[in-house]
């Protein structure tokens, strides 16, 4: 007799592949106006595109890097070895399997604007390297923590997301930050899968902004961000699971209303807006007690807030009522 055993991270490593294929289908099922309605055998295959060979020979940010290390942040472990860390990744635009690093080549990342509005005191646009020059780049290591239950240990390079807030000047009544990532199905074949809510967005309060942790990313290992990892500017949010660390930013909008995100439309009780890492709540089909090292595939517990609650859990007194951490 098959007894199906809930072995949380088990369950979740063995199924990794078929976890995809499983949301696409309810994805597709909801755009289609099916609800949680599935169809056994459906499949989600969509043909997708050869990337076209669009690699810049060079980044013209190269020169920046590396930057000096912050010393503040401490990792409780070694750092993860890049040949595994940049070529494991989730970027959906470019398909929901780990190995889309060569597709993502097609991504060009110059010119690259980042538009800043809504509730700010006058809108902006800004090419990625007059930002670069603005902002006080550094370097810092940080734990990542995917909602799936892998994690790696990354030196990012970047600068503190409240030093764009100074750039970008929100008004008193912005209450939230709403972040797209670029749109364009010509170069993204996963966005030719209609039924997922392009353009990726994702959100923080102005507080979990401002906070010393939340930082915007431009390289790591000493060098510009491959395209693969979300270049060339993503936000990173090491208390979090991985999902709420956008990649490839467009668009930064200030606004007092809480921003819906995409895997909120895919799967919101899967998935919600806050999304801090808690070993104790368990993903409603898997465990979150431990989690996978990418690269050496060590097995070890995961810590509450991912190990930086002394940053970051102020942040959520008085908001016991809300979904903190799903
Ligand atoms: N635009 C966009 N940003 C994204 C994603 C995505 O699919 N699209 N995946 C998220 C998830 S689930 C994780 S774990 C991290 C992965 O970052 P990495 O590939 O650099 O490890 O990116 C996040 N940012
Ligand atoms: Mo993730």
């Amino acid at each position: 007799m098959l007894i199906r055993r809930n072995r949380g991270w088990e369950l979740r490593e063995a199924a990794a592949t078929p976890e995809a294929v499983f949301m696409e289908r309810r994805a597709l099922l909801k755009a289609m106006g099916f609800g949680a309605l599935l169809i056994p055998g459906m499949t989600a295959a969509i043909a997708s595109d050869a990337a076209e060979d669009a690699k810049d020979s060079t980044d013209p940010s190269a020169g920046l890097y590396p930057v000096k290390r912050n010393p503040h942040y401490k990792l409780d472990r070694p750092l993860t070895d890049p040949k595994y860390s940049e070529y494991y990744n989730n970027f959906y635009e470019f398909g929901s399997e780990k190995d889309i690093a060569d597709a993502a080549q097609a991504l060009k990342i110059r010119p690259w604007t980042i538009k800043i509005d809504g509730m700010v005191e006058k809108p902006l646009e800004i090419g990625i390297d007059d930002l670069l020059k603005k902002m006080p780049l550094e370097e810092r290591l940080y734990r990542h923590r995917c909602v799936e239950a892998w994690s790696m240990a990354v030196p990012w390079s970047g600068f503190p997301m409240s030093a764009f807030l100074a750039l970008a000047k929100p008004l008193s009544s912005a209450k939230y930050v709403r972040m797209e990532t670029f749109l364009d199905a010509s170069v993204a074949s996963g966005q030719k899968q209609f039924w997922y809510p392009w353009p990726y967005v994702e959100g923080v309060t102005i507080a979990e902004a401002g906070n010393e942790l939340a930082f915007m990313v431009t390289g790591m290992y000493g060098k510009p961000m491959p395209k693969q990892d979300g270049a060339p500017l993503r936000l990173v949010l090491p208390w979090k699971y991985g999902f709420k660390s956008i990649k490839s930013i467009v668009r930064v909008s200030f606004t007092d209303k809480q921003p819906v995100t995409f895997w909120q439309t895919v799967q919101g009780d899967e998935y919600g807006f806050w999304a801090n890492v808690n070993p104790e709540v368990p993903h409603p089909r898997w465990s979150q007690e431990t989690e996978r090292e990418i690269g050496t595939d060590k097995r070890v517990p995961t810590l509450k807030w991912n190990g930086y609650g002394e940053f970051v859990a102020h942040l959520y007194d008085g908001l016991g009522n809300e979904k903190l951490f799903i």
